[in-house]
């Protein structure tokens, strides 16, 4: 078979393997390319190794340089909170001041004022701020996210938020993998009726199944959120419509949001900086990822989570950005990678399966995406380095040189076309 683009030049293509069950200690293991091409065929890999790739050329076969730099599988971010109006740079200086994340959502503020502008903002605002954000993301090398609603907090917002989800989906090249996140915050008009909130988020689950708008539901499990019992509720009821599930778990207090998550069998659980030693062995027991967020332990000032006791354990880690207003305002991936790095003391080759086959299983994506694999989607990411630790000791920059989405070159020379 021919290929209608062939990269060539290729210093060192790093990917994990594609049919390994990347937990614990599997998740060193990466298959380490040097001097490799990749030929692609309607928007798949068809091949890609070591040598020759004349058998795949044909008259109008497209060739691109990647000039001696490294490949790697294109980056998954399995945590974002995309779709919103606003900022919330006002409170910043609280936060300097040493106020903190929840009491500044107790006085009204935080989520809630986010939620307040998110009301206001017409679909094509909300659209066209999340393109600018998609666009950031693509630049850094990520080609598929999941982002949650979770700002509008009554049906009506909720739909919105999802409708320009898909919106986005239809009109940008990112993936998105959708979540329904009504249970974020308590909103004003429930202040004093949380059952009754809890009851019209658990109303609205068969509303938004039978629009097919989002494929999984998310509980923020936390000190002035939702307690371990209405997450449990609501995550019963969204099993029930076959949602997959996902949980906000034990972020700043140890709510038990980890063990619920096992329990329920969600794809992850979320954050896991306060997670319990017991609740750490539940998982690594588990098929629930470990989904770590250090770039809001960064921004919160907070701990980091414990990937080395989680993965000495015998979890699923992978790591995401959190992009958020309030608690993780950036959409820059690789510095999540390089804090993974850093911070969490994983391993390069461990952050790149973090950030590639594991969120991809986590989403219910790894057979098409995550790894560089024959037959899977041509999601592929040259960076302007001489190998994989680079990226992570040069932090704070940007390392992409180009981006391939399907097939299709998207990011040329870190800008997008
Ligand atoms: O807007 O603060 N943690 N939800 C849970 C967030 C952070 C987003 C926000
Ligand atoms: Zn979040």
């Amino acid at each position: 078979m021919r290929a209608d683009t062939i990269i060539y030049n290729i210093k060192t293509l790093y990917t994990p393997h594609r049919s390994l069950l990347h937990r614990g200690t599997e998740m060193s293991q990466l298959e380490v390319v040097p001097g490799a091409f990749i030929a692609i065929k309607d928007g798949k890999i068809l091949d890609y190794g070591q040598g020759n790739y004349s058998k795949y050329i044909q008259d109008n076969t497209y060739f691109h340089n990647a000039e001696n730099n490294i490949v790697i599988p294109g980056l998954i971010d399995s945590h974002t909170h995309l779709v919103h109006a606003g900022t919330r740079e006002k409170e910043f200086r609280k936060k300097l001041q040493g106020i903190s994340y929840l009491d500044i959502l107790k006085k009204g503020g935080g989520i809630l004022s986010t939620v307040q502008a998110t009301r206001q903002a017409s679909h094509q605002e909300l659209f066209d701020k999340a393109v600018r954000s998609l666009n950031e993301m693509l630049l850094f090398g990520v080609t598929t996210i999941e982002a949650k609603s979770g700002y509008g907090l009554n049906t009506e917002t909720e739909l919105k938020i999802l409708e320009v989800m898909r919106d986005l989906q239809d009109n940008h090249p990112m993936t998105i993998s959708t979540t329904y996140l009504g249970a974020h915050a308590i909103p004003h008009e429930y202040k004093d009726d949380h059952t009754g909130y809890v009851d019209q988020i658990i109303h609205d689950l068969p509303i938004i199944k039978s629009h097919n708008l989002a494929e999984s539901v998310d509980v923020f499990c936390e000190d002035g959120a939702f307690t371990i019992d209405e997450t449990r509720r609501i995550l019963e009821e969204a099993a029930k419509y076959g949602y997959h599930i996902r949980v906000h778990a034990d972020e700043m207090e140890p709510m038990g949001g980890a063990g619920l998550a096992v329990e329920m069998n969600a794809s992850s659980a979320d954050h896991l900086m306060m997670a319990s030693d017991e609740d750490i062995k539940k998982l690594a027991k588990s098929k629930t990822v470990a989904n770590l967020l250090p770039g809001t332990s960064f921004y919160l000032g907070k701990d980091y989570a414990d990937a080395r006791k989680m993965i000495d354990a015998g979890c699923i880690v992978s790591i995401s950005s959190d992009y958020n207003p309030g608690s993780s305002p950036s959409e820059n991936f690789q510095l999540t990678m390089q804090l993974a790095a850093n911070k969490l003391r994983m391993t390069p080759y461990e952050v790149l399966v973090a950030s590639t086959i594991n969120p991809a299983y986590s989403l219910g994506l790894k057979e098409r995406i995550g790894s560089i694999a024959r037959g899977k989607n041509a999601d592929l990411v040259i960076l302007n380095a001489p190998n994989l630790d680079y990226i992570l000791y040069h932090y704070g920059v940007n390392h992409t040189k180009d981006v391939f989405k399907n097939g299709k070159l998207v990011v040329k020379d870190r800008e997008v076309v």
